[in-house]
């Protein structure tokens, strides 16, 4: 089945729905047909990036690696999906500028933090809130607002299904799939 590869990057809080989104996302381009990769924290920070933690320079070195990753799947000729909080501008634009222009997907995830916070699957905001982890994204690390994300996607106001038709439906417009 044609498709045309790209990077589909997720960016927003822990919590926000990156995985989940990214998950139903992937589930619907395979029914498709279509050849993906989904790279998370999951499957990165237990391998590839597992000697990094969580100050500014690793979140950057993190998100190099991940970016330099995804263009070599983008070579393969894969739909890449990347879940990562991905904090700073600086390093968003740096993997947008190592792909041609149209094949890097900006994906805010612009679910408030409050909401992000009640949420707290993992019980990390409340541990970050006492203290007990630092440098927490949205508590006491800095979170860096996309400019000009292609997509944004609130998902306290939308149903899962409404977020992966939303971005299907871009991607169909731009003839990736
Ligand atoms: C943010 C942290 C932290 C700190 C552990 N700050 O909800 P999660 O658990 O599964 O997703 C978060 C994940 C963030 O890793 P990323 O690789 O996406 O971050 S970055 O792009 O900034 O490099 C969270 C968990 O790791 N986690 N400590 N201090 N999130």
């Amino acid at each position: 089945k044609q498709h045309r590869p790209c990077i589909i990057w997720f960016t927003g809080f822990s919590g926000s729905g990156k995985s989940t989104v990214a998950g139903a996302l992937e589930h619907a381009l395979h029914q498709a047909g279509v050849h993906t990769y989904l790279l998370d924290g999951d499957n990165v920070r237990h391998g590839l990036c597992k000697d990094l933690a969580f100050s500014d320079s690793d979140r950057q070195e993190n998100i190099r690696r991940v970016g330099e990753v995804a263009k070599l799947m983008l070579d393969a000729g894969l739909v890449v999906l990347t879940a990562f909080i991905s904090p700073f501008a600086a390093e968003r634009k740096m993997v947008r500028d190592l792909v041609a222009e149209g094949e890097f997907i900006e994906v805010f995830l612009d679910t408030p933090l409050a909401v992000c916070e009640q949420r707290d699957p993992k019980g990390l905001y409340v541990k970050a809130r006492a203290g007990e982890i630092k440098h927490f994204t949205g508590i006491d690390s800095e979170y860096q607002i996309p400019a000009n994300p292609e997509i944004v996607l609130d998902t306290s106001k939308n149903q899962l299904s409404d977020s992966v038709a939303q971005l299907v439906s871009y991607l169909k417009q731009q003839h990736i799939i």
